[in-house]
């Protein structure tokens, strides 16, 4: 752990809380976070060489797995052209083109360098396109650090119990409605009240940022409905889900057609990418055609496009995803099955390639429900996990990650140690 200590130590000298994104400082399970020198596979070592069985993929990118051969062949031979051009690639066309291929929703796409760039801008394009002020999103989803979504969000915020962020004035976040997920009734009231100021609802379609909590039966159908009644956009923020759940997202999954959809994550393979997109008529209201401005200096980044473009070919392989999602459903399988002769209360979901896992008899529904579960379980088993090298989520509010290279011996190692860990909490 040594080095880890010092590394955290120095990095707070530096950096405010030794991270450059909340969530990896392990300040809501406690201990010392892992200062990762490389990751192969289903793998990470961190600055001690400790291995660990990695279930966080980078919160969502390494579904091949880390350092996927082909990835980095392609990032090397795009790297030696050249890193960044500020000017039109064809390697950007050939993304937008895989993109517009895979999402059924997506007519136009433009790419930015995150999720949260996707985000911001999509609602912004729907404020622009429809003229009205108002959002509607859901507590316990998070949509990146837009100030107007930082609202009663998820993830991080809600790991450290300040969903509303500071620093955000009033007047940025009085046009943003936050409702229940999974509560279709609250938002038909909110229809009802100000259904023509509504320029969007904003949905994780498969929420990943409270842990995984599954849409109820007839929840996304009522959104979109309702979206369609009242002339407001559907906007799938598909930045986890996309390409995560299955190779068409949730909206390949429910059939489904948001509006706007917005991707970043797997579509980047590691690398910064992020994406938005939609109809056509909707797209065309972006500058330089329309008057709704976005612009970023390493937007469609040709080395970023490489990892993407590498990384959506191989998702391509016939059964790719029924081999995710069956290892997956192995894990949380297992991990249940151990819990439960452990005397645990505890369950677990999976779709695709994500999971989540709950001290709890249920699955939750809600943010509420996720909240009941016995968090403090979970920090004493993310603990007894890590130390016999599984890396699983630092936060009882995150769904979990399984990629390609997490094969039927990676899955069995990770239960056999599961199966102690359980017996400690
Ligand atoms: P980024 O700006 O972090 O690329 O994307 C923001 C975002 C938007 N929408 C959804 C559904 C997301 O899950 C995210 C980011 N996810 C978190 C993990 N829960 C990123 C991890 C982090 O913040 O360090």
């Amino acid at each position: 752990m040594p080095r880890n200590n010092e590394l955290f130590e120095r990095a707070c000298h530096t950096i405010p809380g030794g991270v450059n994104s909340p969530v990896r400082a392990f300040r809501s399970v406690g201990g010392t976070p892992r200062f990762i020198k490389r990751a192969q596979g289903p793998y990470m070592w961190d600055a001690n060489d400790t291995r660990y069985i990695d279930y966080v993929g980078s919160w969502g990118p390494a579904i091949l797995g880390h350092a996927h051969p082909k990835v980095v062949k392609a990032v090397q031979e795009a790297a030696v052209d050249g890193l960044s051009f500020g000017a039109p690639t064809e390697a950007e066309i050939r993304i937008a083109e895989a993109i517009v291929e895979r999402m059924p929703s997506i007519e136009k796409v433009r790419l930015v360098s995150s999720g949260t760039e996707a985000t911001m801008t999509a609602i912004r394009l729907a404020r622009g396109f429809t003229g009205r002020p108002k959002i509607v999103k859901f507590e316990g989803c998070y949509h990146g650090h837009a100030d107007s979504l930082l609202v009663k969000a998820g993830s991080g915020l809600l790991t450290f119990g300040n969903p509303t962020s500071s620093g955000v004035p009033a007047e940025f976040i009085q046009h943003t409605i936050v409702l229940d997920f999974n509560n279709l009734h609250a938002v038909e009231q909110a229809f009802k009240e100000a259904g023509h100021d509504i320029a969007c609802v904003i949905v994780e379609p498969i929420a990943g940022n409270m842990n995984l909590v599954k849409p109820v039966p007839g929840f996304l159908e009522g959104l979109r409905a309702l979206c369609t009644q009242y002339g407001a956009l559907l906007i799938f923020d598909e930045v986890m889900t996309g390409f995560r759940v299955g190779p068409q997202g949730v909206q390949g999954l429910t059939g489904i057609r948001p509006d706007i959809t917005t991707l970043a994550k797997v579509i980047g393979g590691g690398m910064p990418v992020g994406a938005f997109g939609g109809r056509a008529d909707i797209m065309e209201h972006l500058a330089p055609l329309g008057g709704v401005y976005q612009a970023g200096t390493l937007s469609g980044n040709p080395v970023a496009m490489a990892a993407g473009l590498a990384t959506l070919e191989l998702l391509s392989e016939p059964g790719f995803y029924d081999r995710l999602a069956a290892q997956t459903r192995k894990l949380t399988e297992g991990l249940t099955e151990r819990a439960h002769a452990a005397g645990l209360p505890f369950c677990a979901d999976s779709v695709g390639g994500m999971f989540g896992i709950y001290f709890s008899d249920t699955v939750p529904t809600s943010l509420a429900e996720v909240s009941q579960g016995n968090i403090e379980r979970f920090k004493k088993f993310f603990h007894a996990m890590l130390i016999h090298g599984v890396y699983l989520a630092p936060s009882a509010f995150e769904a979990g990650f399984v990629s390609a290279a997490h094969d039927d011996a990676i899955i069995q190692e990770t239960l056999d140690i599961a199966e102690q860990a359980f017996a400690k909490v």
